[in-house]
């Protein structure tokens, strides 16, 4: 037998190829593309193809009209947890604020002890649902933090069960450190030494398994000298940097971490000028998370013009955790990124792919339909890629590819 051209070749299908230049959502109306060893070989307008399709390759796929995107990659989640947080939900609606009750010794707390009351086995099968929820989405690679370990062992547990996870469930992961997320009550009132278990012990030893490490700046999380303490130690070992700043408070996270050239920024509610251009300057990311935002009944907007007018680029994420925003649903989020951010439905897309694939330090191989990039893809039954930020209930994801299959 000889060897075709391609793998696998997508006709009868409109490109949403995401690429950031030429037309809107980088259209190519009546495409085509090719993939060949799990990479995309071939993008162009069918019209371009110089042979029969079944001639080149060894699985032709109509796309029936529909439209075929990049694989969704969810760039913020905090999905591998134990527990859940219902009962507080029912508190905040009484009146209690989110902050009060993490005060409290609620809030992130609680889902540590949940957490931490699951071997990695317990983690993996309370986690898997959501993993499949966003899968089934058209979610192709997928962040997920730690945060609810808060000591060495449980840190080091969640990542091994975000690496199962995603090699149970064929989609891929970016495992991010998150530590520094909240005080853990075993170092109540010294915070500076919980900071120097994480910089001294827990970075260490996350190595190989992390690729990134985060910090909950914030006035019920961490400083921004503890912040800089911990993005200083990540550095040294080799780590990628990412903030959770600006999200309840402003206390100049955003700009911290730009210094430190982090791949993003996430909330960023209350974002001043200065720490948009200080994005703007590092290439950083802003990623918008409107779950949060609508679960908390937040009224701040994130500073959208300004970032967009400074050409930061926008991702648009989940958020997915038990305490602000308990919803593994990547087009709920679409929409609220349009309802509730006032982002176009392309701007929203660009934010779930290529947007989103910089927020994980992979732009040169995610994100977009472009020659070189990995094949993950999903074709869905719409008439226009607006519907993907538009509809929400019913699921018109036809067919996701991962890697070529
Ligand atoms: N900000 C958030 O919205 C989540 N973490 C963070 O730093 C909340 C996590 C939780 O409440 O469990
Ligand atoms: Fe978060």
């Amino acid at each position: 037998m000889t060897a075709r051209r391609f793998d696998q070749l997508w006709t009868g299908v409109n490109l949403a190829t995401m690429a950031a230049a030429g037309e809107a959502y980088g259209a190519i109306p009546d495409g085509a593309l090719g993939v060949k060893d799990g990479r995309i070989t071939w993008v162009g307008r069918r019209a371009d193809l110089d042979d029969a399709p079944a001639s080149l390759a060894a699985e032709v796929i109509d796309g029936e009209g529909g439209w075929l995107t990049p694989g969704l990659i969810d760039c913020h989640t905090h999905l591998v947890y134990g527990g859940n947080r219902a009962r507080e939900f029912e508190m905040r609606l009484q009146g209690v604020a989110y902050e009060e009750i993490a005060r409290q010794g609620g809030g992130i707390l609680s889902t540590v002890k949940a957490t931490r009351a699951l071997d990695e086995d317990g983690l993996v099968r309370a986690s898997r649902g959501r993993l499949d929820a966003l899968i089934a989405d058209g979610a192709t690679t997928v962040e997920v933090k730690t945060g609810y370990g808060l000591n060495l062992e449980d840190e080091l547990k969640c990542l091994r069960a975000a690496r199962r996870l995603g090699a149970e469930a064929g989609v891929e992961i970016a495992p991010t450190l998150l530590s520094a997320h909240a005080v853990p009550p075993e170092f109540s009132g010294r915070a500076d030494d919980y900071v120097d278990l994480v910089c001294n012990q827990i970075i260490p030893a996350a190595v190989g398994l992390a690729e990134a490490v985060d910090v909950f700046c914030e006035g019920i999380g961490f400083s921004t000298a503890q912040t800089a303490r911990v993005f200083e130690a990540a550095k040294k070992h080799g780590l990628a940097v990412k903030g959770h700043t600006e999200q309840l408070s402003n206390l100049g996270g955003s700009a911290l971490a730009a210094s430190y050239g982090a791949w993003s920024v996430d909330h960023v509610e209350h974002l001043d000028d200065d720490g948009v251009a200080a994005l703007a300057k590092s290439g950083t990311v802003a990623v918008l998370l409107p779950g949060a935002f609508y679960f908390l009944r937040e009224t701040k907007l994130p500073p959208i013009a300004a970032l967009r007018a400074a050409g930061v680029p926008l991702a648009v994420s989940t958020d997915v955790n038990p305490g602000t925003s308990p919803f593994a649903s990547l087009r709920l989020t679409l929409n609220m990124a349009c309802t509730l951010f006032r982002l176009t439905p392309e701007e929203a897309l660009a934010g779930m792919t290529r947007n989103a694939a910089l927020a994980l330090g992979r732009g040169a191989t995610h994100g977009t339909l472009e020659v070189g990039k990995h094949a993950d893809l999903c074709l869905w039954a719409v008439g226009h890629p607006a519907e993907l930020a538009y509809e929400f209930g019913a699921n018109p994801l036809r067919r996701r590819v991962f890697r070529g299959r």
